[in-house]
C-alpha cells in the first residue's frame, strides 16, 4: 500500500555569508536547473517550488574578524527562513530546503521545531557545526548552527524565531563526522551526543547505522529533520563543497542511507546544504544533491523488485 504523500515545498536559501567563499549561494538554482522539481513530480508528489528567500548579498565582514562574520545579514535572513518554513509545516507540507551554506539551518530549525515537542535531528556532515563565538577557529557562522539551535552562542542567533532551544542533545544523531574542533569535542562529550563518524560507518555498515538511528529517534521524537551537508560525502566523489575533508562516507552509501530513511517513514523535513557549483566538477555535486533528494522521496526504494535475475530476462 502506498503511503499518503504530502505535498513538498521546495525553498531555496541562497546564502554564502556563513563562510567566506562565494558560490554556495548558487546552489539552489543549480539544483533546480538540473531538474529537481520534475524528478520529484515523477515520484508522484505534488511539488511546489517556492523560489528563493531574499538573502543579503553584501558581506560586511572584516578578514581579521575571528568571532562572528556577517552576523547581521545572517540574522535577518534566518528570521525570513524561519517564518517561511514554519508556514510550510503549518500547511501540512514537507519543507525541502536548498542551501546555501549550513548557517541556514539556524532558520530552518527555528521554523520547524516550534511544531514538535521533541524534534529529532540527523546531522549528516564532515563537521560538527557545534562552535560558539568562544570556540570558533574561523568566525564562520556555518560552523555554529547546531550549537545555536541548542541554545549556545550569540543571543541574536540562539533567539531566531523568538524562542531559544530548538534541538535537545538527546534528540540528535550526527553521521559522517570527521573534523571537530576542540570545543566541539568537549560539547559532544558533555552532552553525550550520539555520533557516528565516517569510520564508524565503514566499520558498522551504513544499513546498521541508519537502523540504529531510526530506532533511537523514533522511540523519542515526534518528527525528524534531516540536515544533509554534502561535505559528509567523500570529496573525491562530491568536490563542489567549500570545506572538503578527506575520508568521507561514499556516495553510494549516502544514497543507500537516504533510501533507508525513506523506507523508515520518520523524516518530516530536510535540507541539502553547502553545494557550491563554482567548485564543482562535471556537475557531480549538483547531480548528487538531486539523486539524494530522489532517494529520500523513494526513487531508489520504490524501484526495488523491478530488477529480475539475469536468467529471467527475456533474450
Ligand atoms: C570549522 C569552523 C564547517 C561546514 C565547514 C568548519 C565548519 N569547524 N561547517 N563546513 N558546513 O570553522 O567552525
Ligand atoms: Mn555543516
Ligand atoms: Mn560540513
Ligand atoms: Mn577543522
Amino acid at each position: 500500500m502506498k503511503k499518503m504523500r504530502k505535498g513538498i515545498s521546495v525553498i531555496g536559501v541562497p546564502m554564502w555569508l556563513g563562510q567566506t567563499r562565494f558560490g554556495a549561494n548558487l546552489g539552489p538554482d543549480a539544483i533546480r536547473a538540473a531538474g529537481l522539481v520534475t524528478r520529484l513530480k515523477g515520484l508522484a508528489y505534488r511539488v511546489s517550488d517556492e523560489g528563493n528567500i531574499a538573502v543579503g548579498t553584501k558581506a560586511p565582514y572584516k578578514r581579521q574578524d575571528k568571532t562572528l562574520k556577517n552576523l547581521q545579514p545572517i540574522v535577518a535572513a534566518s528570521e525570513k527562513v524561519a517564518a517561511k518554513v514554519s508556514r510550510t509545516v503549518a500547511a501540512g507540507r514537507f519543507p525541502l530546503i536548498l542551501g546555501g551554506d549550513h548557517s541556514i539551518a539556524i532558520g530552518t530549525l527555528a521554523g520547524i521545531s516550534r511544531h514538535y515537542a521533541n524534534l529529532g535531528v540527523i546531522w549528516y556532515d564532515a563537521h560538527g557545526d557545534l562552535n560558539t563565538p568562544e570556540t570558533t577557529p574561523s568566525g564562520n557562522i556555518h560552523g555554529m548552527p547546531l550549537a545555536a539551535s541548542m541554545g549556545l552562542g550569540h543571543p541574536a542567533l540562539t533567539g531566531i524565531g523568538g524562542y531559544v532551544g530548538k534541538v535537545k542533545a538527546e534528540n540528535l544523531v550526527m553521521i559522517g563526522i570527521r573534523d571537530l574542533d576542540p570545543g566541539e569535542r568537549l560539547l559532544i562529550a558533555e552532552r553525550k551526543i550520539r555520533v557516528y563518524t565516517a569510520d564508524d560507518v565503514s566499520r558498522l555498515g551504513i544499513a546498521q547505522v541508519i537502523a540504529e538511528t531510526v530506532d533511537y529517534l523514533s522511540a523519542r521524537c515526534d518528527g525528524v529533520h534531516l540536515s544533509f551537508d554534502l561535505d559528509g560525502i567523500d570529496p573525491l566523489e562530491v568536490p563542489g563543497v567549500g570545506t572538503p575533508v578527506a575520508g568521507g562516507i561514499s556516495y553510494s552509501d549516502s544514497l543507500a542511507a537516504l533510501a533507508l530513511l525513506h523506507r523508515s517513514g520518520i523524516i518530516t523535513s530536510a535540507e541539502l546544504v553547502e553545494v557550491n557549483p563554482l567548485l564543482d566538477r562535471e556537475d557531480r555535486t549538483v547531480s548528487a544533491a538531486l539523486a539524494l533528494a530522489g532517494a529520500l522521496f523513494g526513487e531508489v526504494a520504490d524501484s526495488e523488485g523491478i530488477c529480475q535475475p539475469a536468467a529471467a530476462t527475456p533474450s
